[in-house]
């Protein structure tokens, strides 16, 4: 019939052929057969090929020679088992081939073995290079068939929710003439005579949409940043979810709309996506996800206070720092029971020129981060809508107002308020599925040392089907 094309794991077991072992009593129970474990994306299924009316010993032999990771079509029938097989997703049943045919051969050797690929905690043995080299094989493991799976449904729970909350997708350019989020990490490009930059974020052009009175719109798109950082969260190329909307009375509506979303996401993912996460969790340790509902909101100052309270020594007005947030998750964990959390009114200082200021003390904004498990996965703020004072801004943060002049002139002709928020595709991934071995931190205990033990197994490029970093180019 018209069988889908599978792929077969493990090599047929060769042994079971050799002439040597076929005693003539075993030859009555005809033991002329090889096994195999047949794939097919994140399901397995043990096969045979047996010797009998239907099958010749040439069939046999053929079948066994087949080699790991062939393409190939069976035809037989579903039998159930007297004992379940631990090793396959399809526990129950062996299928057992009458006819075997091979569609696509794979090599004789494989430079990286999927069974070994699977193996939990064989990060040490098959290092991240091994497995990005060989990518499309890694890629074959259940384990990254479900993450795939989780990460399209990041997308679709975004994607859902925001159109349901009628939200429009646009589509904006990647090759812009200016750097949209400030700061020299941006990659240049030539354009014709001209140069031009890849784009840092799709921040100017959603803006733009709602001047254009979209008045709710996201995007899904790839984003580029030209960091030389070599860390287990950073990327040169992620996937970005944006969106922006226009507001009525304060910009608290639109935390309220990405807090609700984000539980939307959560739910859906850990109701729809149950398996998946439990094919990953076979291989990366993981606890589930927690959430609250509503969202939980704290202030930057009192995250800043809860972190002092807990002997961090840092002023109201810096900067988290990567170990400072991370203790900050930890804590709000402990204290609230949730790994998702939205800080709200950052200092003016640390965000971009299109922050709207707090218009009651400049030295605050109306900004917000929201962290899971303790890392960013999104930022977001008001905007300034005022031409004048975002020209202001502009050039205290020593960007060129010439590049911009079509975003700022964008505000002269009636513009609403407006706020939105950029979310990091791969890290909602990552942090969602917690590649990380939960570690109790203990208060005297070196940040430095806790950060450093998490990064250990929580990286970034595990959640990049492609990933690009400094380091690498290709595949
Ligand atoms: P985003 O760019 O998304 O706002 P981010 O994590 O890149 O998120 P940054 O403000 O660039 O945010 O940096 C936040 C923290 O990330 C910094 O405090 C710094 O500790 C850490 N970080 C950034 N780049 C590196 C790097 N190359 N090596 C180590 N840590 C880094
Ligand atoms: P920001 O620069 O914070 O904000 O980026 C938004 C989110 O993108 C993710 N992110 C990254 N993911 C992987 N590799 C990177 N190098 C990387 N850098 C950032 C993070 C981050 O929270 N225009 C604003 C958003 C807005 O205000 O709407 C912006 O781009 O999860």
């Amino acid at each position: 019939g018209n069988m889908p094309m599978i792929r077969s794991t493990e090599r047929p077991d060769r042994t079971i052929l050799d002439l040597k072992d076929l005693t003539p009593s075993l030859k009555d129970k005809k033991v002329w057969q090889c096994f195999f474990v047949l794939r097919q994306q994140k399901w397995t299924i043990q096969a045979l090929v047996c010797v009998g009316p239907n099958v010749s010993k040439q069939m046999v032999k053929f079948s066994a020679g087949i080699n790991k990771e062939s393409i190939i079509d069976v035809e037989g029938f579903a039998r159930t088992v007297d004992q379940k097989i631990e090793s396959c997703s399809q526990h129950d049943v062996e299928l057992h081939c009458e006819q075997v045919w091979v569609v696509s051969s794979a090599a004789p050797r494989l430079p990286l073995l999927i069974e070994d690929a699977v193996r939990p905690e064989t990060d040490d043995v098959i290092n991240q290079d091994t497995r990005l080299d060989n990518r499309i094989l890694d890629l074959r493991t259940t384990t990254n068939q479900a993450i795939y799976r989780i990460e399209a449904g990041v997308c679709k729970y975004f994607r859902d929710y925001l159109m349901e909350k009628d939200f429009i997708e646009i589509h904006v350019p990647k090759i812009i003439s200016a750097a949209s989020e400030g700061g020299a990490n941006v990659f240049t490009v030539s354009y014709f005579k001209d140069k031009a930059y890849l784009a840092q974020s799709p921040q100017l052009y959603k803006q733009m949409a709602i001047t254009a009175d979209f008045d709710r719109v996201f995007t899904i798109g790839q984003v580029f940043r030209a960091e030389d950082s070599n860390t287990h969260r950073h990327l040169t190329e992620f996937g970005g979810l944006d969106l922006e909307m226009a507001f009525k009375f304060h910009y608290h509506e639109v935390i309220e709309v990405i807090g609700d979303m984000f539980v939307h996401i959560f739910k859906n993912l850990r109701d729809n996506l149950q398996e998946e996460i439990e094919t990953v969790g076979r291989q990366y340790k993981s606890e589930p996800f927690k959430f609250l509902e509503p969202s939980l909101v704290l202030t930057y100052k009192e995250g800043v206070r809860l972190l002092r309270d807990n002997g961090v020594d840092m002023g109201d007005e810096d900067d988290l720092s990567t170990p400072a947030e991370k203790l900050l998750g930890r804590l709000i964990k402990q204290k609230y029971d949730t790994d998702f959390f939205i800080l709200d009114k950052f200092p003016l200082a640390v965000r971009p020129f299109y922050t709207m200021p707090d218009p009651t003390d400049k030295k605050w904004s109306n900004s917000y981060d929201m962290f899971m498990r303790g890392e960013e996965i999104l930022s977001g703020a008001q905007r300034v809508h005022c031409p004048d004072l975002l020209s202001e801004r502009a050039k205290e943060k020593g960007v060129d107002l010439e590049h911009i002049k079509s975003y700022i002139d964008s505000f002269r002709y009636g513009a609403p308020p407006h706020a939105g928020g950029g979310i990091g595709m791969e890290r909602v991934t990552m942090l969602f599925i917690n590649t990380y071995i939960s570690i109790h931190f203990r208060y005297g205990e070196s940040m430095e040392r806790v950060t450093m033990l998490f990064l250990g197994l929580d990286n970034i490029r595990k959640t990049s089907m492609f990933p690009r970093d400094p380091k690498r180019l290709s595949t």
